[in-house]
């Protein structure tokens, strides 16, 4: 009997605006320097473009993506898939890791190499991917040189069900044995997880990775069951004019709050849509986390947490159940590396200079 199943978004309708066609990458939209496009209003508003003054994210900080797969052939991700320094394509499993050929990451949902998965994907993933670290002019994440490690769970209806739980267990144990700093987790859960959950999430704290999870769609107090966590950093959302979005959860466990309402995100074949969930305000943290990783590679991830919560932007009045306040990429930035917070955003002319496909 299924007894659990987790909508990704419950009770929330998840296109608010509508897919729209894209240029392919490559096109006038790519190659066209001037006059150079905004960052997308969230990744504004989160000061990534002060931060990438210092650092767009190293490729030696790695996010694990613990959702429905990533399109990697979007040329937007391309460049920022992780691999397996130590794996061949050869049917066997060289870093005896117990997972054969799993060259960039692993899908726990068809249980095989995340290359070559069998069933549709989810466009959740994507979309969360997209937000973290996208390398496109128009659609650029918060940390476009960073790299994401494929950890598909969910179905290609964006579900898990309660037999699932093991295998959310074996991922996160994947991230944390194979290299991920962070670990991002837009997950939400309809009851406690179990105890194997729980030591995995708890292994992962040990080792000094970051899991950021999320408080939730349902507008209520209360945070999902998989943000309780201390160690979990637990994420809740705004909206454009910095309110509270009305469909996100609050309480006690949140630690801070960033943009989940109406976000731009890629979604597998190219498409954009316009998201909203506290799914899509997680990556701003995780990405965050990981530019102040990159910025500062000597800190720990508590120390890189640490940072994060000390330099957000705090709330103008009190707001119970939101956290310390927003995401701040430029001061967390700036205070991994002991300088002060940069003004300006860098140019996108010349953070995309690099990006050349
Ligand atoms: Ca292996
Ligand atoms: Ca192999």
């Amino acid at each position: 009997m299924e007894k659990v199943r987790w909508p990704v978004l419950a009770g929330l309708g998840l296109l608010l605006g509508a897919t729209l066609p894209r240029q392919p990458a490559g096109s006038a939209g790519h190659t066209d320097l001037h006059p150079a496009p905004a960052a997308p209003w969230n990744i504004a508003r989160i000061k990534a473009p002060q931060a990438w003054a210092i650092t767009q994210g190293s490729p030696e900080i790695v996010v694990a993506v613990i959702d429905s797969g990533i399109d990697f052939s979007l040329p937007e991700l391309a460049g920022v898939r992780w691999t397996n320094p130590r794996e061949a394509p050869n049917g066997r499993d060289d870093d005896e890791n117990g997972y054969v050929d799993d060259l960039y990451g692993w899908d726990f949902r068809d249980h095989v190499p995340a290359h070559r998965r069998r069933t549709p994907l989810h466009y959740h993933g994507t979309a969360v991917a997209s937000v973290l670290a996208a390398r496109a002019r128009d659609l650029v994440g918060v940390a476009p040189q960073i790299r994401l490690m494929d950890l598909r769970f969910l179905d290609s209806r964006g579900l898990f069900y309660e037999r699932d739980w093991r295998n959310l267990a074996r991922a996160i144990d994947y991230a944390v044995q194979n290299g991920a700093h962070i670990i991002n987790l837009s997950l939400v859960a309809m009851a406690p997880p179990p105890r194997e959950v729980e030591e995995a999430l708890a292994r992962a704290g040990a080792q000094g990775v970051l899991v950021v999870a999320i408080a939730g769609n349902a507008g209520r107090e209360g945070v999902n069951p998989l943000a309780r966590y201390p160690f979990v950093l637990a994420v809740a959302a705004t909206d454009r004019d910095d309110r509270p979005a009305r469909f996100s959860n609050r309480g006690p466990e949140v630690d801070l709050s960033a943009p989940g309402a109406e976000i731009p995100a890629l979604l597998p074949q190219g498409a954009v849509g316009t998201l909203s969930g506290t799914s899509f305000a997680a990556p701003h943290v995780s990405g965050t986390l990981a530019l102040v990783l990159s910025a500062n590679p000597g800190l720990s991830g508590p120390a890189a947490g640490e940072v994060l919560l000390r330099t957000c932007e705090a709330w103008p009045q009190e707001r119970p159940g939101f956290g310390r306040g927003l995401v701040d990429a430029a001061a967390a930035v700036a205070a991994a590396c002991n300088l002060p917070a940069p003004a300006r955003p860098a140019k996108l002319e010349n953070v995309t200079k690099t990006w050349d496909r």
